[in-house]
């Protein structure tokens, strides 16, 4: 079958919407958000249902072409556009999504795979329940790309990965068959729980089509603070402490470097309300009962008395509340405006997170005098991204090496929620144990013998 042949096939699977082969169409279902990979496609096919779906898989299965599954295209790890030339499609999969059901007393909801995560997170709340993934991007990203690339976000430390979130998925097969795993249960021992080895294998294994997603109830009362700390030590000390006070109803700990706060101001016209720190913490806690207010009240006179934190404020309004996660949720794009950044999205145990920093800094001032290192994220999950503020035509790779080294020095990950796609799969072949990247290898031979499914992701 010729690729015009092919084409005709497709489009006969499809409505009129559904194939879009002109280079301006295209063009924004090829490059990553950041802009730094591009690749080329055959054509972007946008089916409206998992049967459709099937079709094109099993069309593509025929005709030997590779497929590049696309959700919101925000990932940062250039995992859902197309590496290299021509020769396969991008199956873009945002008009297939529908809110299937939500389930007040059963605490979930059924998604199709490209639902944007915030309009899902809206018909949760709506039945007075709670869809616990949050991130930056979540006005854009869509559930199937959260599931395959089981996303992280700031409200991990409560409620865990979106791993934790899922109790069935449907997804398409590299041959196209559709199978059907959306059971509304919370407990299913029957057999390997096989839906665990898509969630996070970014579309490399099958497609997902549609999940059910776990909720919890909505909390009633929230409490948000930003406090200035004088270091990453003192911060985990503070989250000691809140963990004792609060418990389990600790959703974020964020640890913030003075440098983020600079490119807010510079690049974005955002202020912090207190004043500069070496570092902060952004903390939040949510509960069903009240008395967390109280709870924050006194972590923070006791952090204040114990020298964990210097200086405070606890967001008096839901406004304010917002204007302080603004901050935190703004980095990314301080970041990019500011210039060439090289990001590292890593874990550590979270005890080691202080002496990492420490030394991770120490090594790429070493390796490359005057980089700047703008270093946020998720302390109370070990999860750090180190990103390192680079002048234009530096060595990315010896970049990478240099904090890879120490993390793996530390026995972390070098992707602790992103994922690998293209961006770190070199990384990957280099840090990951032979035994394990081969236990991979069978798992994507016994599900993608040909290698058609997301080529040049994950395994390289
Ligand atoms: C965040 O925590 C995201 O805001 C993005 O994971 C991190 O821009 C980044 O490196
Ligand atoms: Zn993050």
């Amino acid at each position: 079958m010729n690729s015009s042949e092919f084409l005709s096939r497709l489009s006969s699977l499809l409505d009129p919407r559904g194939l879009l082969t002109a280079p301006d169409d295209m063009a924004p279902h090829l490059v990553d958000w950041r802009r730094m990979f591009h690749g080329e496609a055959l054509a972007v096919v946008r089916p409206r249902t998992a049967q459709e779906v099937a079709a094109v898989v099993a069309a593509c299965a025929e005709a030997g072409v590779c497929i590049v599954p696309q959700g919101g295209n925000t990932g940062l790890a250039g995992g859902a556009v197309p590496a290299g030339e021509g020769g396969q499609i991008v199956l873009c999969l945002s008009r297939l999504n529908a809110i299937r059901s939500v389930d007040k007393v059963g605490m979930l909801m059924e998604v199709e795979a490209g639902c944007v995560l915030q309009t899902a997170q809206e018909a949760a709340t709506a039945a007075g329940r709670l869809l616990p993934v949050s991130l930056a991007a979540e006005g854009t990203a869509q559930i199937g790309g959260i599931v395959s690339t089981n996303a992280g976000g700031i409200n991990v430390l409560r409620y865990g990965m979106t791993r934790q979130l899922v109790l069935g998925l449907e997804v398409v097969l590299a041959d196209g068959t559709l199978v059907n795993g959306l059971r509304h249960l919370r407990k299913d021992n029957a057999g390997y729980d096989w839906k665990q080895v898509f969630i996070g294998s970014e579309g490399t294994l099958g497609i997902v089509t549609a999940a059910v997603l776990r909720l919890v109830p909505a909390p009633r009362h929230k409490v948000t603070a930003l406090l200035a700390v004088p270091g990453p030590e003192a911060a985990l000390a503070l989250l000691s402490r809140a963990q004792d006070e609060i418990g389990d109803q600790v959703s974020a700990f964020e640890l913030i470097c003075a440098l983020s706060f600079d490119l807010l101001a510079r690049n974005c016209d955002l202020r912090s309300p207190i004043g500069a720190s070496p570092w902060v913490v952004l903390m939040q806690a949510d509960s069903c009962l009240s008395g967390i207010d109280e709870a924050m009240e006194q972590v923070l006179t006791g952090a204040l008395e114990a020298g964990e934190a210097t200086d405070g404020v606890v967001a008096s309004s839901e406004t304010q509340a917002r204007q302080l996660w603004a901050l935190r949720e703004h980095i990314t794009e301080a970041e990019l405006r500011e210039g060439v950044s090289v990001k590292h999205d890593v874990s550590v145990p979270i005890a080691d997170m202080p002496a990492f920093l420490a030394e991770a800094e120490a090594e790429m001032a070493r390796a490359l005098p005057g980089c700047r290192a703008n270093m946020f994220g998720h302390l109370g999950d070990g999860n750090i991204h180190f990103n390192v503020l680079i002048a234009e035509g530096t060595d990315k790779a010896l970049v990478n090496r240099t904090v890879h080294d120490v993390v793996a020095k530390y026995a972390g990950s070098i992707s602790a929620e992103h994922g690998i796609g293209r961006y770190r799969a070199p990384e990957l072949a280099h840090y990951k144990p032979a035994t394990e990247l081969a236990l991979m290898g069978r798992l994507k031979t016994a599900l993608d013998p040909e290698g058609r499914m997301n080529p040049g992701k994950v395994l390289g």
